[in-house]
């Protein structure tokens, strides 16, 4: 056929296609601070049945509690524990990888007894040294978003297999890492500067445990427990984030077992949507000494009362799989909400919890993540600690290192940096190290 008409005709069907296709109604988006609605956040200090937590011991009571909202409303039911057939092997190991600087380790975890069925891959790197010539460390834990080899030009990082997103900067095509994404997000990780301090880095790809896209919930670990399709699920069953936030846990459990790493004084940290996942982890396992959320936004420490930037109808529309089907009946309805995010930064008391915004960053709404650390504070105080302690949102890159609770905004767009890093590791050094 000739391409000329055949260019003609798309182009006609192209410009038609807005007066033909169904196309959902806008979903507004407020980015103006006089627009933000009255509200009134839920106190995480007075519990369903109304009366004060006054004592650490009635915070146990009442952070079960919240943490059955979150299941239920917000982030879908976690399975509990282990599967009985996980277990690990470890792949590779060199003692001499990046240059001397490090010592670097591959782990295949498998979540049933079975080879074929669904496993995750976990890359290690830790500060050089013999085994067992050193105190074990304190660790960083969180997925990446490319496959274990976007995280260092290391040539020696096995390549992911797994399916993932798109992504034309980094020439993802055809859903499949080619070596031309090594390293491409090294600076977000960082990881010759955090071996240098002492600590150890590990990371999985987040597709290995749940692929993001609709499919990913019934497939993989989604399977394994049965949670079928995103649309068919059950109304509190679990969403890619709350697999997502199962795997990190079950990646410390691995960690767990390694000598040379300290479980007790593990990070959990994650950017964006990986951040929303590391809250919600460190929510529910106590395991984590310390959380990290870096610009993670609606559904991670973004206050979701204020309606600011990205709203819960926003995320329930574009990512119909990463909540709880219950979550969508607070789209347009945030007033609605039995729970707001400062009460699952709440439910990380008294351990370690650092929110982190970026200037740019509206889409995350930086004040609400600011206002959800600083209203977890009574939980903080009710347990000895002062929290955030102030009041007032910082000037960006003036960090707020509290007890228990940092805060900090930095100038710049939706990513971590080297300067991100530098404020969790100071924040680490402080809380992990004794
Ligand atoms: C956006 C989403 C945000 C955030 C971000 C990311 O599209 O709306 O909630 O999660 O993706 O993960 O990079």
């Amino acid at each position: 056929m000739n391409p000329r008409p055949c260019r003609l005709l798309a182009a006609i069907c192209v410009a038609l296609s807005p007066v033909f296709a169904a196309r959902p109604p806008e979903i507004p988006v407020n980015y103006d601070e006089g627009k933000v609605p009255a509200y009134r956040l839920p106190d995480p200090l007075v519990a369903a049945d109304g009366s004060a937590v006054r004592e650490a011991a009635a915070w146990r009571k009442r952070r079960l509690e919240l943490l059955e909202v979150f299941s239920r409303e917000v982030y879908g039911r976690t399975p509990a524990g282990r599967p009985a057939g996980m277990h690990w092997e470890t792949t590779s190991v060199d003692r001499a990888a990046l240059g001397g600087k490090a010592v670097r380790k591959e782990i295949t975890v498998w979540f049933t007894e079975r080879k074929d069925g669904p496993r995750m891959h976990l890359l290690v790197y830790q500060p050089p040294g013999a085994a067992g010539a050193h105190r074990p460390r304190p660790a960083f834990l969180g997925y990446n978003y490319y496959g274990n080899q976007c995280v260092n030009a290391d040539p020696g990082i096995t390549l992911s297999q797994a399916w993932m997103r798109p992504n034309a900067e980094f020439k993802i095509v055809g859903n499949r890492a080619t070596e031309g994404t090594r390293g491409v997000h090294a600076s977000r990780w960082d990881i010759e500067t955090v071996v240098a301090r002492g600590y150890a880095t590990a990371t999985v790809y987040y597709g290995d445990l749940c692929e993001d896209r609709g499919e990913g919930v019934e497939r993989d670990v989604g399977a394994l427990f049965r949670t079928g399709s995103a649309e068919m699920r059950s109304p509190d069953a679990w969403g890619a984030i709350g697999i997502w936030a199962w795997g990190l846990s079950r990646a410390l459990d691995v960690l767990a077992a390694d000598p040379e790493i300290d479980a007790s004084r593990v990070a959990v940290h994650g950017h964006s949507r990986l951040g929303k996942t590391a809250l919600w982890a460190g929510a529910q396992d106590e395991r984590f000494a310390l959380v990290i959320s870096n610009n993670s936004g609606c559904g991670g420490a973004a206050l979701s009362m204020r309606v600011f930037g990205e709203n819960v109808e926003r995320i329930n529309t574009s990512f119909p799989f990463w909540f709880a089907r219950n979550f969508r009946a607070y789209n347009r309805r945030e007033a609605g909400l039995p729970v707001d995010q400062h009460q699952l930064i709440a439910l990380i008391a008294p351990r370690a919890v650092h929110v982190a915004s970026a200037e740019d960053d509206r889409w995350a709404d930086p004040r609400g993540e600011f206002l959800a650390a600083r209203h977890a504070g009574p939980v903080y105080a009710l347990l000895g600690r002062r929290g955030l302690g102030v009041a007032d949102m910082p000037a960006v890159n003036q960090p707020v290192i509290g007890d228990g609770v940092a805060y900090h905004i930095r100038t710049g767009k939706h990513d971590i940096t080297p300067y991100d890093w530098a404020r969790y590791l100071d924040h680490a050094d402080r809380v992990l190290r004794r």
